[in-house]
């Protein structure tokens, strides 16, 4: 893959300028004498592909507000998981770019009363968008605050009334090589599906989010629309969503094909149930304390167990992990 120094490019081609700057900065941290290897893209002076920043308004303040300190914007945007734009954390900045937002629609299918479609701007009419400041968990052992912005996915699933039988909720994200050259490798069963239960997927803190620091997600968050579950394991988390799929029995997403040993259907956080190569007891925070980053203590479902932990009473969370 072809990193491009910034003198390689004329600085026309960088807006809008906050991009310009953000990078900047960047290089600046880089250039400090700092192990790029050690540090997330954001500090390695990774070159962000331009993209439209766009504001949105107006948003309220969601609940479930937290005091922790954000992770910064530059971080959040460049050290990502998408593997659909490649497997590197700095692979999503560097690739996206290329996702066509406009038109977008989402398919809801399954046990609902009727199958629909619905595009992106009617889906923003559904309800009010939120700033929600949640902590994220990735099953890697790295953490972020971030302030998301959408709103709770109960209110579409509302809107989709789903019937009786349905007891799970399946999402399917966009899988266009044309549009993400990471979908040309066989890394993945493409399309990248994910799964919740149904009363997970009704639960408040469970937001379908467009955007993040008060704007539009970009590519490398998963535009135009993404999943956000606090108190589980990033990956569940899944980007670009352009299918909905409400189901009666639990589905098997591309995790849990690719490797059931080690990614089960349920994905919460937990501390004491270890991923078989590694330990989840502790994490380190994506942009904070540079090479001295320490780890901090996971906790039980993300810290978020008085909300969700009564959805899984009475389950053996080692078995469902
Ligand atoms: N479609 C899709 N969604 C995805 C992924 C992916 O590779 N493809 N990676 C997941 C993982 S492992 C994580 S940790 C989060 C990362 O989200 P972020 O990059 O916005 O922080 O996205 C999740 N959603
Ligand atoms: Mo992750």
């Amino acid at each position: 893959m072809l990193i491009r120094k910034p003198t390689d490019i004329p600085p026309s081609e960088i807006t809008p300028r906050a991009v310009y700057r953000a990078r900047r900065r960047f290089l600046l941290a880089a250039g400090a004498g700092l192990a790029a290897s050690l540090l997330p893209a954001a500090a390695a002076g990774v070159t962000v592909q331009p993209q439209v920043r766009r504001k949105l308004s107006p948003i309220v303040r969601g609940p479930y507000g937290t005091d922790e300190k954000l992770t910064p914007y530059e971080y959040v945007t460049t050290y990502n998981n998408f593997y659909e734009f490649g497997t590197g954390k700095s692979d999503p900045a560097r690739n996206a770019g290329t996702l066509r937002k406009s038109p977008w629609t989402v398919a809801i299918e399954g046990e609902v009363k009727k199958p629909k479609r619905i595009a992106l701007e009617d889906l923003l009419k559904l309800a009010p968008l939120e700033e929600r400041i949640y902590r994220m968990r990735c099953v890697e052992g790295w953490s972020m605050v971030i302030p998301w912005v959408g709103f709770p996915l109960a209110k579409l699933i509302d809107w989709a009334e789903p019937t009786g039988n349905a007891r799970y909720v399946e999402f399917v994200s966009l899988a266009d090589p044309e549009q993400m050259p990471g979908v040309r490798v066989p890394i993945l069963d493409w399309p990248y599906t994910e799964g919740l239960r149904l009363d997970e997927a009704r639960h408040p803190l469970t937001l379908l989010a467009v955007g993040l620091y008060g704007e539009a997600l970009l590519d490398q968050n998963g535009a135009p629309l993404r999943l956000v579950v606090p108190w589980k394991y990033g990956f569940k988390g899944i980007k670009s969503i352009v299918g909905i799929r409400f189901v009666e029995r639990q589905p098997v997403t591309t995790w849990m094909r690719a490797s059931p040993r080690e990614y089960g259907f349920y994905a919460n956080v937990n501390p004491e149930v270890d991923h078989p190569r590694w330990s989840q007891a502790t994490e380190r925070r994506i942009g904070e304390g540079g090479l001295f980053n320490r780890r901090i203590k996971t906790l039980m479902f993300n810290g978020y167990a008085e909300q969700v932990g009564q959805l899984y009473s009475g389950m053996d969370l080692r078995k469902y992990f």
